[in-house]
């Protein structure tokens, strides 16, 4: 068990499916904790002739056959190996079947470890047991979902730097900073008659305040992470006829939403997501925002006014070819108050609006001049969706981290606010054992995020949003 955690262990030996379930060439069965091998030894029957579990070489593959001890059957021919504790995902005694896949042999594999003394592992309980014997620190497990879990290659790399530590690296560097401001403080608990050294006193408020800044620049990372982490809610809005979904087709690379003529196709609202540029845009193509008698139509239009309320960000398709009217102004209005880029669309014929109409409602650097039917820029509109949502500096070419996590953002808020204590405190002089307490708080702070300091719940909370077997 980790000494810093006091987080209780459960000693069963625990087993899953760690591949998905359904068709599929191979599946992989896990097996870890103390007994795991012998369980191994009971039931695996390697090719090698009188060689047993004992004398098989950790993460080294061995061919064999898995069987059922009791009926006398052989239940599949696989790969197996063993890892021994501490060198293993988990940090215990563990072991992996590759069996053939599908639905039917992993599963009794698994049913033959669980009659064997395992149980079913919990969701996220082998990261659960790898955190809890220090394999790796929270932050570093929490990104182990986020990588099982990542939608576009942006996410992935962000899980995966998070999964490197260098989150963890970088927290590390504030604690350190934090624990060395605590040691001068705590020097001065033994004169508690003098005054601080104002000169002390000076570098320290100053060590403090250039940390706050860093940890501010940090946290203000978040929003970007969040995009980054779940994408964005995105409504393609515009009067009837205009090319939303033409559009929608053209970010898809595919004829997904009906296009046709005759304005007020779509009714219904159409949802897909795609990759732009590393985001994951959740768009969804809706009717044509106009004034209409037709009652489905209307109910449409409704529904898209709502879609464009609740959307993150919104794509206005305005059609070049006719001349702005009220439809147009109510959607160029909406857009005013959020996050909004502008597709001047149908550029391939004779134009009646220009971006020079549009100036009054939205930047120019927002519009790309589009042709939906031809495909034209597309790209232009792609880079301008992220730009206006990581503008920050070229996050493909970086290896600068971003916060994704909520639960992150908030103990860097909460150090944050304990820093500041801290100054007020300095400010009006407190003595040193008071202003020290304001240190350890912020430094706990910072231990959430790592988890140095945490609950059952907290874990709880985190590890049921893994799959089982991760
Ligand atoms: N010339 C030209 N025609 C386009 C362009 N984009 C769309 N269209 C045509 O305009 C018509 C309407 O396109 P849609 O994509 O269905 O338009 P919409 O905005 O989804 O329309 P509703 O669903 O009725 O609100 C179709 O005939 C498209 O082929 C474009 O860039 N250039
Ligand atoms: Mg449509």
């Amino acid at each position: 068990m980790n000494a810093d955690t006091n987080m209780p262990y459960d000693q069963d030996i625990i087993a899953a499916i760690a591949t998905a379930h359904g068709d599929g060439g191979i599946a992989v069965i896990r097996i870890s904790g103390l007994g795991s091998h012998e369980i191994i030894e009971e039931i695996f029957v390697r090719n090698a002739k009188g060689s047993g579990v004992q004398e098989m070489e950790p993460h080294h593959l061995y061919h064999g056959q898995i069987s059922d001890n009791t009926s006398s059957t052989i239940l599949d021919e696989v790969l197996c190996t063993v890892m021994k504790s501490p060198n293993s995902y988990t940090g215990e005694d563990m072991a992996e079947i590759h069996s053939h896949g599908g639905h039917l042999v992993p599963k009794k594999i698994l049913d033959l470890l669980l009659r064997l003394g395992a149980r079913p592992a919990n969701p996220g309980e082998f990261t659960l047991r790898a955190y809890l014997n220090g394999k790796m620190d929270l932050a570093q497990a929490e990104a182990v979902t986020d990588v099982v879990n990542a939608q576009t290659s942006e996410g992935l790399k962000q899980a995966e730097l998070q999964l490197e530590g260098v989150l963890s690296e970088k927290i590390g560097q504030y604690k350190d900073k934090i624990a060395d401001i605590l040691a001068e403080v705590e020097a001065q608990v033994d004169f508690p008659e003098e005054d601080i050294d104002p000169i002390v006193t000076n570098r320290l408020v100053e060590k403090t305040n250039e940390l706050l800044v860093n940890i501010s620049m940090l946290t203000s990372t978040y929003e970007e992470g969040r995009i980054i982490k779940n994408g964005v809610h995105t409504a393609i809005v515009g009067k009837p006829n205009a090319g939303k979904s033409s559009l929608l087709n053209q970010l898809l690379l595919k004829d997904r939403a009906i296009v046709s003529h005759i304005p007020g196709t779509t009714r219904d609202f159409i949802e897909e997501t795609v990759d732009v540029r590393g985001i994951a845009l959740k768009l969804t193509d809706t009717a044509g925002i106009r004034v209409t008698d037709d009652e489905i139509e209307n109910i449409g239009v409704k529904l898209a006014k709502k879609k464009a309320d609740e959307a993150e960000l919104i794509i206005a398709v305005i059609d070049s070819s006719t001349e702005l009217n009220s439809d147009d102004m109510e959607i160029l209005k909406q857009i005013r108050e959020k996050k909004a880029v502008l597709a001047l669309n149908k550029s391939d014929i004779k134009p009646k609006t220009t971006k020079n109409d549009l100036k009054p409602y939205i930047d120019e650097d927002k519009i790309a001049v589009t042709s939906a039917k031809l495909g034209t820029g597309i790209e232009e509109l792609k880079d301008i969706v992220r730009d206006l949502l990581i503008r920050k500096t070229n996050k493909a070419e970086s290896s600068e981290i971003v916060l994704t996590e909520m639960r992150h953002k908030l103990a860097l808020e909460k150090s944050k606010d304990r820093l500041q204590a801290f100054l007020n405190s300095v400010d009006r002089s407190e003595s040193p054992e008071f202003i020290a307490l304001d240190l350890r708080l912020a430094l706990d702070a910072l231990g959430e995020i790592t988890g140095e300091v945490t609950t059952e719940d907290i874990l709880g909370r985190i590890f049921s949003k893994f799959c089982v077997g991760k």
